[in-house]
């Protein structure tokens, strides 16, 4: 017997890939169906309803390929022979209309009732965290879609060049003082979880795998999803939208833990926050103090001008501001020919206020949301001057400004 050099080469080929293919599984994931796991009933649904329609294409694919390589078996003939003139087959062609019309329609009825489960959170379970009602950061023109009863723990996800910020929702209206964690979000099990999406620069897209679909995060947009995991552990994911060089290394990953849990490391977020604002009040204040002091010990020795008002030059505030207190250089935001200031953030101060009263000027510095120029953004300019300046720097700020703009 001659050796089979064809034979033992694919089989060497297929020992090899397996091989390769083993230890590379985890690379796989997902590959056939999308991934769940979590037990998210949104994502076991996606799941389940892929795997349906997939076996249902395997036995169309399997049937028509079998049936076309048997008939090609059974039927061959040998050269010359003459070919049975066959024209058409009611039965058959009636046959493969109507089975293919009852797979849709089969396709359609199973999607519709996974739909429900994909697209509508179910309540938090009772062994869940107890969520109070309607606590979200909702702020797009879509609504979320929250749970029946209205309960769920609502995270503001917002994606930026390159890492994932999560704000937890509470009780009160204060934003800054909000729990928040980045790159890895700590969850409640058995909790329905609603997340508000957004991104801060340009687009990004939230995708863990095993918890449900992807969803973009767009600018100026907030997009809505849930989960509700029931087993505890870490899911891991990835931006699925090219943001820029660091795309790569922008990962996120979602940690379940019991409630108790998680109302310890809730806890201890919420006091690491307080104790560092407490610690930048306390360094706040002291500078406040150190150039109240300079301000006082100043003027005494020397017979200049004497009252600390008269020391107050509203250009220098106009170009750096008041670090100290907060309140930011215009310049940086606003053009003004006198100042030599040519940022854009915000309207030509030369050109807007020509011709305007003082009063409005001040009116507008200490409340800039009021009235917005044309083609501008509210909540730019910043509304803490009324705090950030003490009255004579304001007024001093308002004469130069005024002087500037319309001459004497
Ligand atoms: C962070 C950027 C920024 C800073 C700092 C800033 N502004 Fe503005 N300012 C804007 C923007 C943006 C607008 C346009 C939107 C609006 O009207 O609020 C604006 C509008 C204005 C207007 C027109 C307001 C109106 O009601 O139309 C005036 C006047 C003005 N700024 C003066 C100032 C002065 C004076 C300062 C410093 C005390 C200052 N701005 C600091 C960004 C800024
Ligand atoms: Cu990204």
């Amino acid at each position: 017997m001659t050796p089979r050099p064809a034979k033992n080469g694919i089989l060497f080929g297929i020992v090899v890939t397996a091989a390769l293919l083993i230890p590379a599984a985890g690379a796989f994931a997902g590959v056939i169906a999308p991934e769940s796991g979590g037990g998210t009933p949104n994502a076991e649904a996606i799941r389940s309803l892929y795997l349906l329609i997939f076996g249902l294409g395997c036995v169309v694919f399997f049937g028509v390929g079998g049936l076309i390589v048997w008939t090609l078996v059974r039927y061959r003939a040998s050269t010359g022979a003459v070919a049975e003139q066959v024209r058409g087959n009611n039965r058959l062609e009636v046959g493969w209309t109507v089975g293919a019309a009852l797979l849709l329609v089969l396709i359609s009825v199973v999607t519709f009732l996974k739909l429900d489960q994909i697209k509508n959170p179910p309540n938090s379970s009772a062994n869940g965290l107890a969520t109070p009602q309607n606590i979200s950061f909702n702020t797009g023109p879509a609504k979320p879609s929250l749970p029946p009863n209205g309960r769920s723990l609502n995270i503001d996800v917002n994606g930026q060049q390159y890492i994932w910020r999560y704000t937890y929702a509470d009780t009160d209206t204060n934003n800054l003082n909000n729990v928040f964690s980045y790159e890895q979000m700590v969850v409640p099990t058995n909790t329905t979880i609603s997340l508000s999406i957004r991104a801060q620069d340009v687009q990004h897209s939230w995708w863990i795998p095993e918890l449900g679909g992807k969803f973009d995060a767009v600018p100026g947009y907030t997009n809505y999803t849930w989960f509700k995991i029931t087993k505890p552990g870490v899911y891991d994911g990835q931006c699925a939208e090219l943001c820029g060089r660091g795309h790569a290394t922008m990962v996120a990953s979602v940690k379940a833990v019991s409630p108790a849990e998680f109302k310890l490391w809730y806890a201890a977020q919420k006091a690491a926050i307080v104790a560092s604002e407490k610690e930048a009040a306390t360094a706040r204040n002291a500078l406040v103090a150190k150039d109240a002091a300079a301000l006082k010990a100043a003027p005494k020795d020397a017979a200049a001008p004497a009252a600390p008002v008269a020391a107050v030059d509203g250009k220098e505030i106009f170009v750096a501001g008041v670090p100290a207190t907060g309140a930011l250089a215009c310049g940086s935001c606003h053009t003004l020919k006198d100042a030599g200031t040519n940022a854009a953030v915000g309207p030509s101060l030369d050109a807007i206020l020509k011709g305007q009263s003082a009063a409005m000027i001040k009116a507008s510095i200490l409340n800039p949301n009021a009235i917005l120029s044309k083609g501008f953004a509210a909540n730019i300019m910043p509304a803490n001057y009324g705090t950030s300046l003490t009255k004579a720097q304001l007024d001093a700020l308002v004469k130069y400004v005024d002087q500037a703009v319309n001459g004497k």
